[in-house]
């Protein structure tokens, strides 16, 4: 079952100056900053109520996000829905005919498994599941 919003995910050109202008908006500062290498990513992440702001920024040119930026610019990269059973809605979602951008959960940022729907099968949107790992 989709339980709620976690994150939001925006590409970014640079954290530094990403940082700079969501710590305006919010009023304050970052809870975390993590580097996931399997994605090629280095992320910050604010708390904004009961949901989370993702901002990545790729570590090389092969990343998800250097491709999204060259061909889109900056924004909204993905949408992230907290799942109670990651396993079960993975395969939930792939009998439901979502191309599923994974074979299994792998490990993210923030401490969760996730796995992504193709955005092409989702009205344009990147879809993340994920699940705090127990
Ligand atoms: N949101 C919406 N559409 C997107 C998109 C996104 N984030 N990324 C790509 N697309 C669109 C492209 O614009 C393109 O559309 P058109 O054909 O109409 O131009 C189409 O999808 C194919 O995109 P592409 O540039 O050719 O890129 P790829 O096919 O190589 O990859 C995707 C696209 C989504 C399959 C790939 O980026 C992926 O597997 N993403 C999942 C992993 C990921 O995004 N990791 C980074 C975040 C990690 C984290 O949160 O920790």
């Amino acid at each position: 079952m989709i339980k709620q919003l976690e994150h939001i995910g925006i590409a970014v050109k640079s954290l530094e100056s990403a940082q700079m202008v969501f710590d305006k908006l919010f009023e304050h500062k970052p809870y975390k900053s993590e580097a996931v290498a399997s994605e090629a990513v280095e992320t910050t992440f604010y708390k904004v109520g009961n949901v989370k702001v993702e901002l990545l920024v790729a570590t090389d040119e092969g990343s998800a996000i250097s491709k999204y930026i060259e061909k889109r610019g900056e924004g909204i990269h993905h949408l992230a829905f907290e799942v109670d059973d990651i396993d079960a809605e993975m395969e939930r979602l792939g009998k439901a005919g979502f191309r599923l951008l994974n074979e299994a959960p792998k490990a993210g940022a923030d401490n969760k498994r996730i796995f992504f729907v193709h955005p092409k099968d989702a009205n344009g949107v990147l879809v993340e599941l994920c699940q705090e790992k127990s």
